[in-house]
């Protein structure tokens, strides 16, 4: 196998061999190319036939069940490509039985890509897992009936793109209009989870569980939340969620549960440990599953693109029972069972997307103008295992007491149960969400930008960011096409960036690797 796609990557440069540091098999590695190889082939079918609304829905489906921690199950996966193989037949008819194929819509071999020369391989590599993240936010932005035909036609673009031979000069700018799409993707979700759900509001999430039966539900789909705290109502569950799920609680129609209790746990790589023995089961809705233990097998519980080989998967139509008599069934804790976030805090706060920091805009400008605030920094994105995202935790603990932290994503959990105290009436650590939330991040830079009469790169204002997977990748390439600079990546720097791609970032948007808490702080603030 081979496969380099995520940061935890072997050696910082590929897993090869048996099985990815993920827990990913060969052969599940192997369907993961096959079923890519197959969606190119779809996507080009597509330059000259007409596409349908399903075309599209496998396109993105099949794109996000390659996202790391979504699919380890070599059953579904082989369902994903004859339904990729299908939807060609429809489009081609004729191609299966063309006498002297020209082999255009073909499956595509990934060893091409992954055996090319490395700045080729780099800038597809970036298309592809660019266009696997966003394809996760489509996703759930389509769940909601929200979808958008310049992101969905990007798609069929960028896989095309894929399967073609060409140079670094032609794939540049796909690379950078993967971040252009993706802006417009996220403004998608926004608006389809702002006007489902509401404008988050600051909300304050415990993170003790409760006495009695509970459900843990994970990953970013909030419809899937939605609709599990209507099919808990009145039997006497509460839900907690896990991971990216707790901005959840901020949302109006959410909040409005009152099962809806708490956070259990913090960031996907601690679920191992955290799920050990726990008297309740787990609904993973979205990525960051990982191979399932012994002590909790039993009640693992996943639907949507997620899947687990003999893990009983919630279909279509949604109904949860099997996990609701599971949570029955372990009954929960036995009396209120506290715990703490990574600093022994007990609460965490969440809910400051754009719309309540944008509310409170001409506060955060007097703040700036008058001084008390110095700085903004946005440490924001996933989390992982790497021993070196210590990084964040310091880092956050060590701004000055005049700055203002905007969080987002998983990588929060390494420090959002701290206490920082209070500017000028504002939270100096405000979680604006989940990672697509990095929207509400842009929109409130542009905004403070405006206000300032400057450009968001002259703004005092830092970006260190996490990286875990796919998505982040999309991110990334939405801030690169914003044109902002001098943004700090760690906990490394992505193996499928070549030195001369990497050379090319550096020119253009001075990124640059974080190095120690204490430096990087040093060299932002020139103090
Ligand atoms: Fe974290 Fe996982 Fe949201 Fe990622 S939960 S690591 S970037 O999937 O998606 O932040
Ligand atoms: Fe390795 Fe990451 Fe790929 Fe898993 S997803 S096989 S850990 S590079």
């Amino acid at each position: 196998m081979f496969c380099f796609q995520c940061e935890q990557t072997a050696g910082c440069s590929g897993c090869t061999g048996n099985a990815g540091v993920c827990g990913k098999s060969s052969a599940t590695a192997a369907l993961q190319d096959e079923l890519t190889g197959a969606l190119i082939g779809l996507a080009k079918a597509c330059g000259n036939n007409p596409r349908t609304e399903d075309t599209t829905h496998i396109l993105i489906e099949g794109l996000f069940t390659t996202i790391t921690n979504v699919n380890f199950n070599d059953e579904t996966l082989r369902e994903m490509i004859a339904k990729v193989h299908a939807e060609k037949e429809r489009v081609v008819p004729n191609c299966a039985t063309c006498a002297s194929p020209c082999g255009n819509t073909s499956d595509y071999d990934m060893k091409e890509i992954w055996e090319a020369d490395e700045d080729i391989r780099s800038l597809k590599s970036l298309i592809l897992f660019g266009i696997r993240g966003m394809a996760a936010y489509a996703y759930h932005a389509a769940v909601l009936g929200y979808e958008d035909e310049t992101v969905n036609a990007f798609f069929y673009k960028a896989l095309s793109f894929l399967g073609f031979d060409l140079e670094m000069g032609d794939l540049l700018p796909v690379v950078l209009e993967v971040g252009e799409v993706n802006l417009k993707c996220m403004e998608l979700l926004d608006r389809a989870n702002t006007e489902t759900f509401g404008n988050p509001k600051p909300t304050k999430v415990p993170l003790t569980v409760e006495k009695g039966p509970f459900i843990i539900i994970t990953g970013h789909d909030l419809y899937d939340l939605k609709l599990l705290l209507e099919q808990t109502k009145d039997k006497g569950i509460n839900v907690y969620t896990h991971g990216e799920m707790l901005p959840a609680h901020a949302y109006p129609l959410l909040k409005q549960y009152p099962h809806l209790k708490g956070n259990f746990g913090t960031a996907w790589q601690n679920q191992q440990k955290e799920f050990d023995g726990v008297p309740a089961p787990i609904l993973y809705t979205t990525n960051c599953l990982m191979p399932v233990k012994e002590s909790y097998r039993d009640r693992v519980f996943t639907t949507e693109v997620v899947s687990y080989p003999q893990m009983v998967h919630i279909g279509a139509d949604k109904d949860f029972t099997p996990v609701i008599e599971k949570a029955l069934e372990l009954g929960g804790y036995k009396e209120d069972t506290e715990f703490t976030g990574i600093n022994g805090g007990k609460e965490v706060m969440t809910g400051f997307a754009h719309g309540t920091v944008l509310s409170v805009a001409d506060q955060v400008v007097d703040a700036v103008k008058s001084g008390a605030i110095r700085h903004f920094f946005l440490v924001g994105g996933c989390d992982g295992a790497r021993p070196g995202r210590n990084y964040y935790t310091e880092f956050v603990k060590q701004t000055p007491k005049d700055s203002v932290i905007l969080t987002l994503a998983c990588g929060k959990y390494r420090f959002n149960d701290l206490d920082l105290g209070e500017i000028s009436g504002l939270p100096r650590l405000m979680d604006m969400g989940q990672c697509n939330d990095a929207y509400s991040a842009i929109k409130v830079a542009v905004a403070l930008a405006e206000a300032f009469g400057c450009s968001v790169n002259e703004l005092p204002l830092s970006m260190v960011l996490s990286w875990y997977e796919q998505k982040a990748v999309c991110i990334l390439l939405t801030l690169l096409h914003l044109g902002i600079q001098n943004i700090k990546l760690g906990p490394t720097l992505p193996a499928f960036i070549s030195p001369n791609v990497l050379a090319y970032l550096v020119e253009h948007y001075h990124i640059a690797p974080i190095t120690t808490p204490e430096a990087d702080l040093k060299e932002i603030l020139g103090a």
